[in-house]
């Protein structure tokens, strides 16, 4: 597989690269106008996730943009348990919303893994149509939600400020949520290897809301879970071998057990200092991140100055091993052209590390 520009791919496998390659959370959204326009055409955030001809053309807007080193897969986490029938969508000013919620045991009961290649066929298809309109270009990253934060708002039956639902559930029937988890560890499985087998280069567990969990319960209800996926994946072996990222918000407390969950690369937030990561996790993988989402809303000084004490904080001369990424998705209230000055100085500033 020939990639005109692969250094994302050997920054996460920590081989040399000549600059620290970037990508952005929640890079394709609302804060681009061409986002907006296409949405609008579409009609709904679901009529544009579930076309294909729709995902590519959103997928490929921001790297058309900016000098991107990846792209993403324009989809959400929740098509999942949309797939499981619990039919997902978003109210206008609300966010995402399930007409059916899993809080009892017959609603735990009627939960099935579904058959990613029938159920989410529109992306395994979206994920054919961009490789080929990348045409080789950056890499194709592909996603899914960690069991636990699909089964937060799968609980929840849509978002939540408190938990309070999951919470419930967790002290109360520990055995339902874990039949929950159970039934995601097999449907984001499934389905990361169905993304794979149509193509992604890469992919990466999103699990927003591991860190509201005390310590013992984020190892028992999320990492466990997370680290069945990651050895259960089909990722190929060698130079080809397809690598796992995995991303907790909030995760300062286990990145040693992160650094051993199997996973090639560990998502960090703002929170925690790379330096301090790569010591807890004894360098065995690589980190993505993590500047502060809201330094996007800063001058242009600003933005330059916070994007030089990322990467001076991993420092590593000569080594790769960094991605540079926020510590979460971009706010749709970002100046476009401030995501142009991010990209711009991480790219040259980093030149420096890589000699
Ligand atoms: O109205 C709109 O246009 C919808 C906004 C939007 C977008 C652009 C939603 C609804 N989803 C997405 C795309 C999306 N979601 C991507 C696309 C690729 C990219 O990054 O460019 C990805 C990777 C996600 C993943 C996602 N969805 C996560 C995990 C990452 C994260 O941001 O923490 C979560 C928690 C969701 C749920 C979700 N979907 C949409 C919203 C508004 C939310 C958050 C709801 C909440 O706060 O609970």
């Amino acid at each position: 597989m020939h990639l005109d520009n692969d250094t994302f791919l050997r920054a996460l496998r920590k081989q040399k690269t000549e600059y620290t390659p970037i990508w952005l959370m929640r890079q394709a959204g609302r804060y681009l106008p061409e986002y907006m326009a296409t949405r609008t055409k579409a009609g709904s955030f679901m009529g544009l996730a579930t076309s294909p001809q729709f995902a590519t053309e959103v997928t490929l807007q921001p790297v058309d943009r900016y000098p991107l080193d990846a792209a993403i897969l324009f989809s959400d986490i929740l098509t999942v348990p949309d797939a499981m029938g619990l039919d997902l969508s978003f109210v206008a000013g609300e966010g995402p919303k399930f007409s059916k919620a899993v809080r009892d045991e017959e609603s735990v009961r009627a939960l099935f893994s579904p058959d990613p290649t029938e159920k989410l066929g529109y992306v395994m298809e979206a994920v054919k149509q961009i490789r080929k309109a990348l045409n080789g270009r950056i890499p194709l990253i592909g996603f899914s939600g960690s069991p636990f934060t699909l089964a937060t708002y799968m609980v929840e039956g849509g978002s939540t400020r408190d938990f309070r639902l999951t919470k419930n559930m967790l002290y109360k029937r520990p055995d339902l949520l874990h039949k929950i988890l159970d039934v995601n560890c097999k449907a984001v499985t499934d389905y990361l290897n169905a993304q794979i087998e149509a193509g992604v280069q890469a992919v990466m567990i999103f699990d927003t809301w591991g860190g509201i969990l005390s310590h013992a319960d984020y190892l028992e209800f999320s990492l466990d879970y997370m680290e069945r996926i990651v050895q259960s994946l089909d990722v190929g072996t060698d130079e080809e071998k397809v690598p796992v990222i995995l991303f907790t918000k909030g995760s300062g407390a286990w990145l040693k057990e992160l650094g051993n969950s199997g996973a090639e690369a560990i998502g960090v937030d703002w929170t925690v200092g790379l330096k301090q990561a790569r010591e807890a996790m004894e360098d065995k993988v690589a980190l993505q991140g993590n500047l502060d989402p809201a330094v996007l809303f800063a001058s242009e000084d600003s933005i330059r100055c916070q994007a030089r004490k990322v990467i001076d904080d991993f420092g590593m001369v000569g080594q790769g091993g960094h991605v540079f990424n926020l510590g979460h998705g971009v706010d749709k209230a970002v100046l476009p052209e401030s995501v142009g000055i991010l990209v711009d100085e991480v790219h040259k500033y980093s030149r420096k590390y890589h000699q």
